[in-house]
């Protein structure tokens, strides 16, 4: 829960939850209905922590929320504004309202499913962590760049785990080389080496989430910006416990000298979701070059006349990154085909209902004659 270390009583205001102007247009009509604004700050499977002006309190999502409109829409998620009518027993409420999202992050659910899961909402800023341990991968850091944009918030790369790293100007420029106009900050959490300028951007009420890999230190590095142990974070001893995950929920924290972050569990694989235009913004170099190939339509494969190919052919534009970039691709048409091919048999599977029930129809009208 979103609880200053050093505040007991918790005095929160709105806006310290990042509460603004927009928010207050979104959320007019629930104010006209007597509904007060929360933010989710822990959602587990129905029940929701939510942090409110000066005070805590667990929700539950209304009947009527869960069963009209778009599931997505309305399932609130870490991150999300929403409208509580406040119960009688004090602590308990009901959420009445999803305010529309600001900036959403979301990615493909894991495996075969053509499913969407929204990661967090409302999130300003994103730092990437990555670990600059044998698991530094800076085509990782371009995949994830990607999603980001498609997120709306603004990307930040922090480089964890410096003490670790053989050749730092090496990772560096690796980095460089993907980041295109991304901060990048390098970071040792062990010696408290560049913590410092993370902390400027948590000004008030802005919300940044920590996404990479299990492992990275996203937890360490919030323990580190707080100043206390609050986050649990993977003991030395089961460091080769790969893959599991220490922190198991999202939560939305409080910081108590302004900003708020949110720590997420670590993911396995990031499966791209609706890549197509952040893509083109994330490889804008490629874009760029792209303007002078032969066709306008030009998949920078095979076609004579591409001038990526010829970019990565006098060595100007790194192979990897242009395989990193076809790949990407690639997978961004392989999902919108079998989201194409769902859509389609959901049509089908529509139509057919109207059907039967035209039938139906027409046949009581037939048999009611007298
Ligand atoms: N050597 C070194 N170890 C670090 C650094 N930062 C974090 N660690 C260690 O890395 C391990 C993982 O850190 P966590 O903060 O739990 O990682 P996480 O990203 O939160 O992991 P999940 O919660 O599983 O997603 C812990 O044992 C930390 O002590 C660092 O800068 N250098
Ligand atoms: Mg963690
Ligand atoms: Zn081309």
């Amino acid at each position: 829960m979103p609880r200053p270390p050093d505040d007991g009583v918790n005095m929160v205001d709105l806006e310290t939850l990042g509460w603004d102007l927009e928010c207050a247009e979104l959320f007019r009509t629930h104010a006209e209905q007597g509904l007060l604004a929360a933010r989710v700050a822990v959602a587990h499977n129905y029940l929701y922590q939510l942090a409110a002006a000066n005070r805590e309190l667990l929700a539950e999502v209304s009947g009527r929320l869960r069963h009209q409109g778009d599931i997505a829409e309305n399932t609130p998620v870490v991150g999300d504004w929403v409208a509580i009518k406040p119960s009688q027993t004090e602590q308990k409420a009901t959420i009445e309202a999803v305010l529309p999202r600001r900036t959403s992050f979301s990615r493909k659910v894991a495996g075969e499913t053509t499913r969407r899961q929204l990661v967090a909402a409302n999130i300003d800023t994103i730092f990437l962590v990555c670990g600059l341990d044998d698991d530094f991968n800076v085509r990782r850091i371009e995949r994830y760049l990607v999603a980001i944009r498609e997120s709306g918030a603004a990307p930040v790369i922090v480089l964890n785990k410096a003490d670790l790293c053989a050749d730092l100007e090496q990772a560096r420029a690796a980095t460089a080389a993907v980041a295109g106009d991304t901060p990048t900050h390098v970071v040792n959490c062990l010696a408290q080496d560049g913590i410092d300028p993370l902390k400027a951007y948590l000004t008030r009420g802005r919300t940044i989430a920590l996404i990479g890999s299990s492992g990275v230190g996203k937890s360490t590095i919030i323990n580190r910006l707080l100043g206390v142990d609050r986050q649990r974070t993977r003991t030395v001893r089961s460091k080769d416990g790969r893959g599991r995950h220490t922190t198991t929920q999202r939560e939305l924290i409080v910081m108590p000298g302004g900003g708020l972050l949110i720590d997420t569990p670590g993911m396995r694989e990031l499966q791209l979701w609706d890549s197509a235009q952040a893509l083109e913004e994330a490889f804008d170099d490629i874009d760029v070059l792209a303007a002078s190939c032969r066709f306008r339509d030009c998949s920078h494969g095979e076609e004579p006349g591409c001038a990526v190919r010829a970019a990565v052919d006098a060595d100007a534009l790194a192979r990897r990154r242009y395989d990193n970039y076809r790949a990407l691709k690639r997978e961004g048409a392989n999902l919108q085909a079998r989201r194409d091919e769902l859509a389609r048999s959901e049509e089908r599977r529509l139509t057919k209902t109207v059907h039967r029930s035209m039938r139906s129809v027409r046949h009581n009208r037939l048999t009611d004659k007298p």
